[in-house]
């Protein structure tokens, strides 16, 4: 699968923003490259307070993307091409411009319309405490302080992010109704599935106490244990009623969850057979480029999987995280946090190397893979944007302390030597300035180079497909050296992926289908990775 974020994708009516005409006419290009579908980040209309998870219309198209006739030709000629299309629901919070936060400020405390949403009173004399001690996963506390209509101070209202999105009461039957005609809504229209954001947020526990953060005030979900606001058990029982209502549909339809939680087995839980259907795999996602961190994901994975018989997933980045090659070249090569590595200086070569062999091992694991936009082109993250372009609440939130984001938005470089490199015709300015240096890594530059980042995705998509052993279920590990990955599938092919610090020979019985790398003799050299066949 692979994630198109719109906004950066193609822009064909030359106002510096991606749309959907754009994804629609380099949709070709997607099923080239050898992808089994897209996923869709949020196309809806938005004030764009957190890139469009601010959603103020969950049954429309922002302007700036197109018209909802524009999202249906999307569909349609994506399934003329043979590309499955998952689009983004965002289920915990809305906009705060939505008609229903908007008139949940007008009406009031202990009205119904405040019931969509989590308003409290304050605590301390006058209400001016937040009512518990719940964090924004954007930094600073979740709970913002509204005005009454009489112009005083009143109640507050929790947000899991920006103040510009509050959180919904998923315990509220209205909520939970009025998603289903928004699921149904874009069923019918013929979307292939759903990516549902934040599932472990939209459960809140009863009485809303207070959390136990360890004294480290960051939203780190993936150590959360027994948080009263992430992962709470009662959330199964919203997806429960989706996987119904989405099985009630003729055709293969999927929910794939964008749940990062503590542990495989805590994800596994959301991948019941009467819940969703995948999910992203953070564990993976966010390890370090170490064999040891790397294999024990892999096993533990699979080992959580299995019971629930829900295929694992395995993905590298996305519109959150530091792009590949910057991030694995740096000395931290784990990203926990959105801060983690910031401001490390990266080795750009090193980056690029273990980042192609990084690809070549998800792309070998049993199961599905998650491409992010530009991570086929090698883009690197832009870690030098200037403060006045930045955009991610993040940086706002932090008080610029954390960047945030935007780096990894910037518009793809598509063709040609000069910015807007065919993001935008007539050389408009897009809404992110691109790196001169792009010049080289555009989809055309590319394409014309054997040795290029795209030439090893599609090289690896295309084996994937023609290659059945490469798409078994099974998975089975060899004795290796330290830092080194080797594992068969399907019999025939295997894996090798060296990250210790020297060359391993490879078994001479086996011939070289693909190598990150290219190979001299029969040695494998460090931050690289093989792909290989018995010989006949
Ligand atoms: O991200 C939510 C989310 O769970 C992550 O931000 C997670 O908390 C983080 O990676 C911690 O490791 C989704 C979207 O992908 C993101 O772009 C939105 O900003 C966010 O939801 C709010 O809708």
């Amino acid at each position: 699968m692979y994630e198109v974020y719109p906004r950066s994708f193609a822009d064909s009516d030359g106002d510096g923003d991606g749309d959907l005409e754009g994804l629609r006419q380099r949709l070709p290009y997607l099923a080239e490259l050898g992808v089994d579908g897209i996923w869709i980040a949020p196309w809806y209309p938005s004030p764009m307070a957190d890139g469009g998870y601010d959603v103020s219309d969950f049954c429309g198209i922002h302007p700036m993307f197109g018209t909802l006739d524009d999202a249906d030709a999307v569909v349609r000629e994506a399934h003329q091409l043979g590309l499955k299309v998952i689009i983004d629901i965002v289920p915990n919070h809305t906009s705060d411009q939505h008609p229903w936060f908007q008139a949940a400020l007008a009406a009031g405390p202990g009205s119904p319309e405040r019931g969509r949403y989590l308003f409290r009173d304050g605590r301390g004399e006058s209400g001016e405490v937040p009512p518990n001690n719940w964090i924004s996963c954007f930094g600073g506390h979740g709970w913002t302080r509204v005005v009454e209509g009489d112009g005083r101070p009143g109640q507050w209202y929790q947000h899991s992010f920006a103040s510009e999105q509050p959180d919904l009461n998923w315990a509220n039957e209205a909520v939970l109704a009025a998603f289903d005609d928004i699921i149904r809504f874009w069923l019918d229209r013929g979307v292939d599935g759903l990516r549902v954001d934040a599932a472990p947020a939209l459960a809140k526990a009863a009485g809303l106490p207070d959390a136990d953060y360890g004294g480290d005030l960051r939203f780190l979900t993936l150590e959360w244990i027994g948080n009263p606001h992430w992962d709470v058990d009662d959330v199964h029982s919203i997806f429960r009623r989706w996987r119904a209502l989405g099985d009630a549909y003729e055709g293969d339809r999927v929910f794939v969850a964008e749940a990062v939680v503590s542990s495989a087995e805590r994800l596994s839980h959301y991948l019941r057979s009467d819940e969703l259907h995948s999910a992203f795999n953070f564990q993976y996602m966010k390890s370090a480029w170490d064999a040891g961190v790397l294999r024990d994901v892999v096993e533990e994975t699979l080992a959580a999987l299995a019971p629930v018989g829900a295929p694992a997933t395995w993905v590298l980045t996305s519109h959150d995280e530091v792009r590949p090659v910057t991030r694995y070249g740096r000395r931290t090569t784990s990203s926990a946090h959105f801060a983690d590595g910031e401001g490390e200086t990266s080795d750009r070569a090193l980056g690029t190397r273990r980042a192609r062999a990084a690809a070549m091992l998800m792309l070998a694991l049993p199961g599905g893979a998650y491409i992010y936009q530009g991570e086929e082109l090698g883009l690197p993250q832009v870690d030098d944007l200037p403060a006045i372009v930045l955009q991610d609440p993040v940086f706002k939130r932090s008080g610029g302390a954390v960047r945030g984001r935007d780096g990894c938005r910037v518009p793809l470089p598509w063709s040609g030597a000069q910015t807007p490199f065919g993001f935008s015709p007539g050389g408009a300015r897009p809404w992110l300035p691109q790196p001169v240096e792009w010049a080289e890594l555009t989809v055309e530059a590319e394409s014309a180079d054997p040795d290029s980042m795209l030439a090893l995705y599609r090289n690896a998509l295309r084996l994937r497909h023609d290659v059945g052993e490469l798409r078994a279920d099974e998975i089975a590990w060899r004795e290796a050296p330290d830092g080194v990955l080797d594992f068969d599938r399907g019999g025939g092919a295997r894996c090798v992926v060296n990250i210790s610090g020297s060359a391993i020979e490879l078994d001479p019985e086996y011939t070289v289908l693909l190598s990150s790398v290219p190979l001299e003799g029969e040695a494998l050299p460090p931050d690289a990775t093989a792909w290989l066949v018995r010989r006949a």
